[in-house]
């Protein structure tokens, strides 16, 4: 006689069946339940999304075709009275540009303001292409019958042809010290009777030199704080144009204006500028400029050209042109100034000073030729 099975309850409940088909009917179980069934990988989690449509107050059974643009036909035919036009979307990007490059000029100018602004030095304002005699020459101790003053080097202005206003008083004494000198200099050599019509003709600056005079003038007003100032921006000469010149170019100055200042203390910067564009070998040639004295034209030994090239000129700004502004005796200026075109034009292989504007310049902005040149 073998074992007997007996059935021991009536009901068996199958709690997880239960769970299973409340779930399936969509009662709600409790969150333990959910985690072992879950567990038990007998259900599945589903997020549903439902959305409820219904018509929106600009509802219409077509879309209504918004104008994106106003055309002469709309004009001719008058149908724009009727039409909706589309909401202008102000913050729409244009297309982005395919291609471009920064202009060869404005990445080398880019470079020199990067090394003036880690020397120290500060940018002077020079909005202002248009400038007075006056700022241009007569402050800067440059006689009236100067060669450079005639129209055969500089654009004068027919409109407006005169200055309207110059500082009256600094006016009398640059006056002064043209006619009869003082501040050290016989002036012997520019007795002359100074012309107020003459300093008041406006012309396109020929140099941010100008700018320079205007911020001495200016710091001279204060009590004194030694200074670092630069420029880089466009003059305009009367020249003819040839390879290497046209009638405008962008200046380049730097000037230090402190107590005591020396040449020595002029070759100084010079090194310490140029070097930081990689001209190290540096020989200076004494020159002549009428508002600075000594005076000296800066060369430097260009490897990949095999010869010393003219890199700028410099100098130490003269007691008549900075007295007459109200400086203290003992302080001095010393200031040099360059072209961006020539360095650009060597730094990009361009030979002809025109490929650096109009259609060709965008051949050369693709291509950079390294410093190491020098
Ligand atoms: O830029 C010039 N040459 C140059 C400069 C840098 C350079 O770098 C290469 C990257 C490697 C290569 C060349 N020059 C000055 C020298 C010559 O090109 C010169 O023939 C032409 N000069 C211009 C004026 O022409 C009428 C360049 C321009 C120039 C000259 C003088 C000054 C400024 C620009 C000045 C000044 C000055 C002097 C004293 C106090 C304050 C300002």
């Amino acid at each position: 006689m073998g074992k007997q099975v007996s059935r021991k309850v009536q009901h068996v409940e199958d709690k997880v069946k239960d769970l299973l088909i409340s779930v399936q009917s969509g009662q709600a179980i409790s969150k333990e339940d959910i985690n072992s069934l879950k567990a038990r990988k007998l259900i599945v989690a589903q997020t549903w999304k439902g959305y409820s449509v219904r018509k929106g107050p600009n509802y219409a059974p077509k879309r209504k075709k918004v104008a994106t643009d106003l055309t002469r036909e709309n004009l001719q035919k008058g149908d724009w009275k009727e039409l909706e036009f589309k909401e202008y979307n102000f913050n729409a990007k244009g297309p982005p540009a395919e291609s471009g490059h920064l202009h060869p000029l404005l990445k080398v100018k880019q470079q020199l303001k990067n090394i003036f602004l880690q020397l120290g030095f500060e940018e002077m304002p020079t909005n202002n292409f248009v400038e007075s005699s006056f700022w241009n020459f007569d402050a800067l101790f440059q006689p009236q019958q100067h060669p450079a003053r005639d129209s055969h080097d500089t654009f004068f202005l027919e409109a407006p042809s005169t200055t309207r206003e110059l500082p009256e008083d600094y006016v009398e004494l640059v006056k002064r010290v043209h006619e009869s000198g003082g501040y050290g200099s016989r002036g012997v050599k520019y007795m002359y009777d100074w012309k107020r019509e003459e300093a008041n003709k406006n012309l396109l600056r020929t140099h941010t030199t100008a700018v320079s005079t205007r911020m001495l003038y200016a710091l001279a007003k204060q009590p004194f704080s030694p200074k670092r100032y630069f420029s880089i921006d466009r003059v305009f000469r009367n020249e003819s144009v040839d390879r290497t010149h046209l009638a405008e170019f962008h200046h380049i100055e730097g000037l230090v204006c402190d107590r005591g200042l020396t040449l020595g203390d002029l070759i100084g910067v010079l090194n310490d500028f140029f070097s930081c564009f990689g001209m190290s070998k540096l020989r200076f040639k004494p020159a002549y400029n009428p508002y600075t004295e000594p005076s000296m034209e800066i060369f430097s030994y260009h490897e990949g050209l095999k010869k010393w090239v003219e890199i700028g000129n410099s100098g130490m700004f003269r007691p008549e042109m900075l007295l007459p502004m109200g400086f203290p005796e003992d302080v001095r200026v010393i200031a040099w100034g360059l072209s961006l075109e020539r360095p650009t034009m060597i730094l990009y292989g361009i030979d002809n000073i025109r490929d650096l504007f109009g259609h060709k310049v965008l051949i050369h902005s693709a291509n950079v030729v390294f410093l190491a040149a020098w």
